[in-house]
């Protein structure tokens, strides 16, 4: 896992940098997970693929960078809508990851780069009373999580996989990437965040999925 940028000065007293202190005093913050052995690296019921399936409502909508934008909005000091010219000045960030699908697969590896959720919450700075998010995509669909899941060490707004531009159908042209929650969590076509300070069900948990969606703890379906 690697980061291209090094966005994070320590002198740097940022409002950013006291919120992180904030919430690793709060214990939100999530540090990223315990690295894990290659034996116990597939999370239970989980089979390995190599390829990189297609799963989703059905429409994949075309958006062209030029007319794509991301609002993020709610419990925030700066609410803010970006362009794509925007999303890219921001730090850009490379990371490493496995992703886990509650349909039973998973994929080692995937190489993406992107914006880090933690530059886009630099950018927004969450209300202390900010709890959830909601994701909503361009076909209409929506997902919920944590904010402390949101803000995991290597999530991140993706643009490119494996060295190229995200395809239509994973997403493009960003989509985010919550690499240790099941994968109806990354939502694709993203352009809305909405901060929450209580939880409510996306469109698969409002149909039975979990509400976190934890691979390592099989949080498949609300009642599991
Ligand atoms: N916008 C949007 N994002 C979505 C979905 C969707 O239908 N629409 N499906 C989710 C589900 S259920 C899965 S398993 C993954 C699949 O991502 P992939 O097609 O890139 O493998 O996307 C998630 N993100
Ligand atoms: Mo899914």
């Amino acid at each position: 896992m690697s980061d291209i940028n090094s966005p994070e000065d320590p002198s740097d007293d940022t409002k950013l940098t006291r919120s992180k202190r904030r919430w690793a005093e709060e214990g939100k913050f999530l540090t990223g997970q315990v690295s894990r052995s290659e034996t116990d690296r597939l999370p239970p019921g989980q089979h390995l693929v190599k390829n990189w399936p297609v799963l989703d409502l059905g429409q994949h909508p075309m958006i062209e960078t030029a007319s794509w934008s991301l609002t993020l909005k709610g419990a925030v000091e700066n609410p803010v809508t970006l362009d794509w010219a925007q999303l890219k000045a921001l730090p850009q960030s490379k990371f490493l990851s496995d992703i886990h699908c509650v349909t039973t697969w998973s994929r080692y590896d995937n190489n993406w780069k992107g914006v880090s959720t933690h530059d886009l919450l630099d950018l927004v700075i969450p209300k202390p009373e900010a709890a959830y998010v909601m994701l909503t995509s361009y076909d209409g669909y929506t997902t919920n999580l944590p904010l402390a899941d949101f803000a995991s060490e290597h999530a991140l707004l993706a643009t490119d996989w494996e060295g190229q531009p995200l395809t239509r159908e994973h997403g493009a042209p960003a989509r985010l990437i919550v690499p240790h929650l099941y994968l109806w969590k990354s939502a694709k076509w993203l352009t809305k965040i909405e901060f929450m300070t209580g939880d409510r069900a996306g469109f698969w948990e409002k149909n039975g999925y979990h509400m976190l969606g934890d691979p390592w703890r099989e949080q498949r379906y609300s009642d599991d």
